[in-house]
């Protein structure tokens, strides 16, 4: 197999931890004397500006304050988002959250098949550690080759920057790696970096357009709805192997270099045309 490594999201990939965020800032607001509260609405729009320092900035921006005001709150954006992270990494330390359906199988798949970990994330290092470590253990951090989170770059997602630097430090080529995603801001972080891409979307998520992407599947095991989903979308049946991901990887690379010359692939013309999954095969139901 020509897979060399997986590369993962986390909020809304590895788990539906939206939820945990916004209840984090809420409650730093609160903690700072701050009167905002950002409803589950509120916080739907939000999510197009990504990093927690940045969004905290954008709603900022966008209240009606004074110069002075506006300066004074712009330079407390650090403090107030350290006591979120703080709040947020307790939460998900405590457990909260779950793993999504299927994660940790595909981890467990790569590692007995030497094919290497990495994580590409918008969050703070600190909140993609309590995730890791809480429910991989103590080692978890070990088990991933590259941890490319936070500031790490500049421009954050949908800016391809995150996936080039992951690519950087392990040493790989775009093509001989998968992404896993949930949204369309990192699907277009994903595929800006050239890598094929699956995306499970998340309850935040999961309204959004996600043609370009690779692959689409309610989760990783295929049939449940994103966690925490009300009624969430149930795109098409199976589960993702890691055996299945690198045979796609493969048709992809030879359809770019056009050796298919017969017209889409069966895939493609399920992505194309239905803009759902196209049906696994059948042992890997
Ligand atoms: C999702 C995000 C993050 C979190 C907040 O990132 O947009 O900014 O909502 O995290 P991804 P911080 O899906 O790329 O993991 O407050 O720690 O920045
Ligand atoms: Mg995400």
């Amino acid at each position: 197999m020509s897979l060399k490594a997986l590369i993962f999201d986390v909020d809304g990939t590895l788990a539906d931890t939206e939820e945990a965020h916004r209840i984090a800032f809420n409650t730093a607001f609160a903690e700072v004397g701050l009167d905002w509260h950002w409803s589950r609405p509120q916080y739907a729009g939000l999510l197009l500006t990504t990093g927690g320092k940045e969004r905290i900035a954008a709603h900022l921006h966008a209240q009606p304050l004074s110069a002075a005001d506006r300066t004074a709150l712009d330079g407390r954006i650090d403090e107030i988002h350290a006591r979120k992270t703080r709040h947020y990494t307790r939460m998900i330390r405590g457990g909260v959250v779950p793993l999504r359906e299927g994660v940790q199988r595909l981890l467990q798949e790569a590692r007995a098949a030497g094919v290497a970990l990495a994580i590409a994330s918008t969050t703070t290092p600190a909140a993609v550690e309590a995730l890791l470590e809480v429910h991989l253990g103590r080692s978890a951090l070990g088990q991933f080759a590259v941890v490319g989170a936070g500031d790490c770059v500049a421009r954050k997602k949908p800016a391809p920057d995150i996936y080039r630097w992951v690519l950087r430090e392990l040493g790989a080529a775009a093509g001989d790696c998968a992404a896993l995603e949930d949204s369309a801001i990192g699907l277009a972080a994903a595929k800006g970096a050239g890598l094929f891409t699956v995306v499970t979307p998340s309850y935040w998520t999961r309204t959004e357009d996600f043609r370009g992407a690779d692959l689409v599947l309610p989760s990783l095991d295929g049939t449940a709805p994103p966690a925490g989903g009300a009624g969430g979308t149930e795109l098409g049946p199976g589960m993702l192997t890691l055996r299945e991901i690198g045979r796609r990887l493969e048709a992809r690379r030879h359809h770019t270099r056009g050796e298919r010359i017969h017209g889409d692939t069966r895939e493609d013309h399920h992505r194309i045309h239905h803009r759902g999954p196209a049906p696994l095969p059948r042992g890997d139901r």
